[in-house]
């Protein structure tokens, strides 16, 4: 052992390890966390990727995870269907969900089939939800401005009660929500961002957009593309222009990046997404967490999983 050590290599072999390895929370294969506090619990709302062909997301349900603690976590399943839209085929892609609380109740944003997002409503966070209103809350053949690919929504409730409805792929859309949680109230505007490094041309908005609201600062975050680094930029009002900042998350070994940012007993925490289960890939994610903290500047350090 004396001469082991001598030789360096132990030493040199534990300052190689990760401090703290990333396990996965989802004991199921699921992505594109949707992470909430809600009455005193954790609640992670995803595509279900348990339930897909494994050649792509395929899947057409949404699963629930939930946690006291946010250490042990409790599969609730797969808890939506988008057979739950009438409007919908019931063949079509569920894909990165949202969920939101107002009014004393859950509303729950849906993006079916990579052209729709659906609204629905529960009394309780794990629901049963409803279609909130029998058709599409943002439909691309029928709302100018939807963009190629109406997927991924978002939403934020500001402290004067405005919500606003994130979404797309591409390009990055932005639309008022009414107070009742189930309609647009404007138009759907391209949300401006700036200051991309001209040196990395990959530095472009991709997918996954989420906007947080910190110390009166809005931060947008989004992955770049597929695959994609987690990234975010900065605005003084939610409708941006948003100029960007820097990485979040770097690249993982995987096809797709995809984060929710969750403010919770007065820390940060990153949800994201990777192929942390055995047998995991591009289409069998599982979702992780890690510590988010930011710089008495208030920009985000980046997070090393
Ligand atoms: O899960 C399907 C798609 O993969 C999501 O809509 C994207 O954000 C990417 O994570």
């Amino acid at each position: 052992w004396r001469n082991i050590l001598r030789s360096g290599l132990v030493v040199a072999a534990l300052a190689a390890l990760p401090a703290h390895a990333a396990e996965p929370i989802s004991p199921r294969f699921s992505a594109d966390p949707s992470a909430h506090v809600f009455d005193g619990r954790y609640y992670v709302y995803a595509t279900d990727d348990a339930s897909n062909s494994g050649t792509y997301w395929d899947s057409t349900t949404w699963r629930l995870y939930v946690s006291k603690d946010l250490k042990a976590w409790k599969d609730a399943g797969a808890f939506m269907a988008v057979t739950a839209f009438k409007w919908a085929r019931p063949d079509a892609k569920a894909w990165a969900p949202e969920a939101a609380h107002r009014n004393g109740r859950y509303y729950f944003y849906a993006p079916v089939g990579g052209d729709k997002i659906g609204v629905a409503v529960a009394s309780r966070p794990e629901g049963p939800f409803v279609d909130a209103i029998g058709a599409p809350l943002v439909d691309k053949a029928r709302d100018a401005n939807a963009g190629a690919e109406p997927i991924d929504p978002q939403v934020l409730v500001d402290d004067d009660g405005q919500a606003y409805l994130v979404f797309g792929t591409r390009v990055p859309k932005i639309v008022k929500l009414g107070a009742d949680m189930i309609s647009l109230a404007g138009p759907i505007q391209d949300l401006t961002i700036t200051g991309f490094p001209a040196d990395d041309p990959k530095k472009k908005y991709g997918e996954a957009p989420f906007l947080h609201k910190r110390n009166g600062l809005y931060y947008f975050s989004f992955s770049t593309g597929w695959p994609g680094q987690i990234v975010y930029a900065v605005a003084k009002s939610p409708m941006g222009p948003y100029a960007y900042k820097g990485v979040i998350l770097d690249y993982l070994k995987i096809s797709t990046n995809h984060q929710a940012i969750l403010e919770a007993e007065g820390r940060s925490w990153l949800f994201y997404h990777d192929t942390l289960l055995p047998g995991g890939g591009d289409h069998r994610r599982s979702i992780t967490v890690a510590p988010l903290t930011y710089a008495p500047d208030g920009a985000i350090n980046e997070v090393k999983p």
